[in-house]
């Protein structure tokens, strides 16, 4: 027992306890809280120097501590290049520029009376692997669809390309052949005018029915349900559409996979942009109650349906894990459980991997070697416990 964290412990730490305890009287297996006497048993192989709070701009989520399909606001992994831009919400304005027929500067209170609708949608940033899988949340926003915002300024017929900027900016080196340029910038995204109109991209103000944080980019931010972190523009300041492609450090350069594929028996080199979340699941976490162990995992896409989650105990067999009910939304992340009876003492390797239905696997790590740059890991993830 030296290992297990109790139930009370767990609470405290993550601060949830109210709501917790009023959920017990739902069936426990629906949901991640905890059951009365049910014990956290840690990873073995967390790392001892764990810290949840790198820095005061960033936080880690530990799934172990895990309470709600929803991630609270104050539990929300986040991070950012240029720390927090300063922004006085009265005078803040939303600007809609460019190739428009109406151009506009909208602020909060009218981007309200515009909005209203929930969107749930899981994401985690592309730099998101193991050891800890902690840059993950799952949120329910309340916002307005980009459709909506799009339409009323009026999409000019040659508009190609929609540009998302925060207001957040730093200086970056452009390099050009053999000079270098130091410029300001603000931090930016794009999509391309189709993928953009196809996609259910939303932009948020709320998080859980309250304003955004800070950290969560306060007073607006842009999600585009599926795809990775990088596109979800934080503290959004301006949409400007164009015909051009954007070629901004963020856009263009930093957030690409470099992976080989084989095409007509011959490996090439690809280099993409990150954009949908590649299919993923992992353990998230392991409880004890009774002599039962319970082994929750998450998995996130695209919003792919899933097929399966299935789970792998040392040298055993695939066994499905079953699916939580609580987490159906389309692009929320999704809960699978496990119930392991009969469990010996010793260490023991628990792996996860995810099917879609398209029949689509969640890769090895050997089967993901050819992927040379770390961004977009969604490699099966074997994680360790200790049983007593
Ligand atoms: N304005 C702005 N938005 C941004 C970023 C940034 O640096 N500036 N970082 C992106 C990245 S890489 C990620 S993973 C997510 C993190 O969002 P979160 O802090 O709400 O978890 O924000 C995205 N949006
Ligand atoms: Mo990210």
């Amino acid at each position: 027992m030296a290992h297990e964290t109790t139930r009370r412990e767990m609470l405290k730490t993550t601060g949830m306890a109210a709501a917790a305890v009023s959920m017990v009287t739902l069936p426990e297996w629906a949901l991640p809280a905890m059951a009365q006497g049910e014990t956290l048993v840690p990873f073995a192989d967390w790392p001892e120097n764990f810290n949840a709070n790198p820095a005061p701009d960033r936080r880690l989520f530990n799934t172990q501590g895990i309470t709600s399909p929803y991630t609270a606001a104050d539990q929300f992994f986040t991070t950012q290049h240029y720390g927090h831009p300063v922004i006085d919400p009265a005078s803040w304005r939303l600007k809609v520029s460019g190739l428009v027929d109406r151009p506009a500067s909208l602020s909060v209170d009218e981007l309200r009376k515009l909005g209203g609708t929930e969107l749930v949608a899981g994401f985690e940033c592309s730099g998101n692997r193991r050891p800890l899988q902690g840059l993950i949340g799952n949120g329910r926003w309340t916002g307005v669809p980009l459709k909506t915002v799009l339409e009323r300024a009026g999409l000019k017929a040659s508009a190609r390309e929609i540009v998302f900027f925060g207001a957040d900016k730093g200086p970056e080196e452009v390099e050009f052949r053999a000079q270098k340029f130091s410029v300001e910038q603000n931090y930016g995204r794009s999509m391309a005018r189709d993928k953009a109109l196809a996609s259910d991209a939303f932009l948020a103000y709320a998080l859980d029915g309250q304003p955004l944080t800070r950290h969560q980019g306060a007073p607006l931010r842009l999600i585009v349900p599926g795809w990775y972190g990088a596109p979800n523009v934080k503290w959004l300041s301006e949409i400007h559409v164009q015909e051009d492609q954007y070629l901004g450090k963020f856009q263009a350069r930093w957030y690409r996979t470099l992976k080989g594929e084989m095409i007509n028996g011959e490996m090439k080199w690809v280099e993409t942009a990150i954009t949908h979340l590649q299919l993923k699941s992992f353990v998230a976490r392991v409880t004890r109650m009774g002599n039962d162990y319970k082994v929750l995992a998450i998995a996130l896409n695209d919003g792919t349906p899933l097929k399966s989650v299935e789970l792998k105990i040392d040298d055993g067999q695939w066994v499905a894990m079953t699916p939580d009910t609580t987490t159906s939304a389309k692009y929320g992340w999704k809960f699978y459980n496990y119930t392991w009876k009969g469990a010996a003492a010793g260490e023991h390797t628990l792996v996860s991997r995810a099917t879609d239905t398209t029949g689509k696997v969640q890769p090895t790590e050997a089967e993901l070697e050819v992927k040379k740059t770390f961004l977009e890991d969604n490699s099966q993830h074997p994680r360790k416990v200790r049983l007593a």
